[in-house]
């Protein structure tokens, strides 16, 4: 287990000035485990300390090699593309022995990055004023790594948002067990088996060149994106394991999700959950200005099913690690991923009743 003692000798290793004065949790993640470091040094801080979930992610090494490339890339990006506007990347701090990661004698991977000062994350939007800027981070996220080859970057989590997996998952699970047949579990068993024949729009989509592998975020859900304090103005996107191959629609639906549901991902009040489609339109809005560029016909196309697809998937996977027993996402309480899954679920629900206008946000955007 980790306690105080430990932290700080692990984040000594990472330290070149001054001395730690305190760590706290930092976040809501549902994965990794992390920290917020302090120190007394006048020149640095802050520096974000993680224990990789090495459950997840089984290659700490690869993962680390991909971030070090991505976050070059972006920062040479960075420099060759003068904006007005701040805009800042974690970078990799190493340790006293030029590592990027540090194993402690209980086989935990740690790791370091810098701290994006004067910057807060949100777990629902605060304001709607925020929507475009919400987009503005993706677009931009999505123009700093599109000229990076995709092959360079290692694929360190496969399955990652194929929906016909976790599909496949859950066929699995469910022919090993026997769950409590609750209203909620039974609720999720009849929303799944009614919405199977959906889960391969955005495979399909790929296989047949429909849609172009490209690189991506990930996880692009709204606290993942920090907020300048003062301008309020987005000036970063955190949580880089993901990036990967993928399609952008993964990271437009991811977002869309995440941001457009008024409630959170961690309510309980899951009945009273629905999709903002006025942050909807913001969002895709601020999104499009900057990336309108490399948008296909076929790009806008898929962007509906993709907002409602992403919902579903991340029930379904919810729902699944419930099923299971909660291997995967890190939980509060034994209900916890069946709340979660409920909330998206319910989420999909609103999704699919707006339909029409959703399509009709998108066709007034194109
Ligand atoms: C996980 O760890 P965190 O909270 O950033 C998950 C995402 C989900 C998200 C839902 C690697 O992200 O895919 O959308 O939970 N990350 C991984 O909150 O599975
Ligand atoms: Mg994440």
């Amino acid at each position: 287990m980790t306690n105080e003692i430990n932290l700080i000798a692990i984040a000594e290793q990472f330290t070149s000035h001054g001395q730690v004065t305190s760590i706290q949790s930092l976040g809501n993640g549902n994965i990794n485990d992390t920290f917020l470091v302090t120190l007394d040094s006048p020149k640095k801080k802050h520096f974000v300390l993680q224990r990789i979930n090495t459950q997840v992610f089984q290659q700490p090494a690869l993962v680390m090699q991909n971030m070090r490339i991505l976050t070059d890339h972006v920062s040479q990006n960075l420099k060759l593309t003068p904006t007005n506007r701040r805009w800042e990347v974690p970078r990799v701090l190493l340790t006293q022995d030029d590592q990027n990661l540090w194993t402690d004698q209980n086989e935990g991977y740690w790791r370091a990055f810098s701290f994006v000062e004067n910057a807060q994350s949100f777990d629902t939007l605060a304001d709607s004023s925020h929507a475009p800027e919400i987009g503005y981070a993706l677009g931009m996220f999505h123009n700093l790594i599109s000229n990076l080859p995709p092959a360079q970057l290692a694929d360190t989590l496969p399955g990652f948002h194929i929906t016909p997996f976790y599909l496949q998952q859950y066929e699995d699970t469910l022919a090993k067990t026997s769950p409590h047949l609750s209203p909620e579990v039974n609720y999720c068993l009849q929303f799944v088996s009614s919405r199977t024949t959906f889960a391969d729009i955005l495979e399909d989509a790929k296989a047949t060149g429909k849609l172009p592998l490209r690189l991506i975020h990930g996880d692009p859900k709204i606290n993942n994106i920090l907020f300048d304090t003062t301008t309020h103005k987005a000036v970063s996107i955190i949580d880089l394991d993901t990036v990967k191959p993928g399609l952008v629609h993964y990271d437009i639906g991811d977002c869309l999700r995440s941001a457009c549901n008024p409630a959170g991902e961690e309510t309980e009040e899951w009945e009273e959950v629905y999709f903002d489609t006025d942050l909807c339109q913001g969002i895709l809005q601020g999104y499009l200005d900057v990336a309108q560029a490399f948008l296909t016909e076929n790009d806008y196309t898929y962007i509906y099913p993709a907002i409602r697809l992403i919902s579903f998937e991340l029930g379904l996977r919810f729902f699944t690690d419930y099923l299971v027993g909660n291997v995967y996402f890190k939980i509060k309480y034994s209900e916890h991923n069946l709340a979660r899954a409920l909330v998206q679920f319910k989420l999909t629900e609103s999704i699919e009743f707006q339909e029409t206008k959703i399509r009709q946000i998108i066709e007034d955007l194109r």
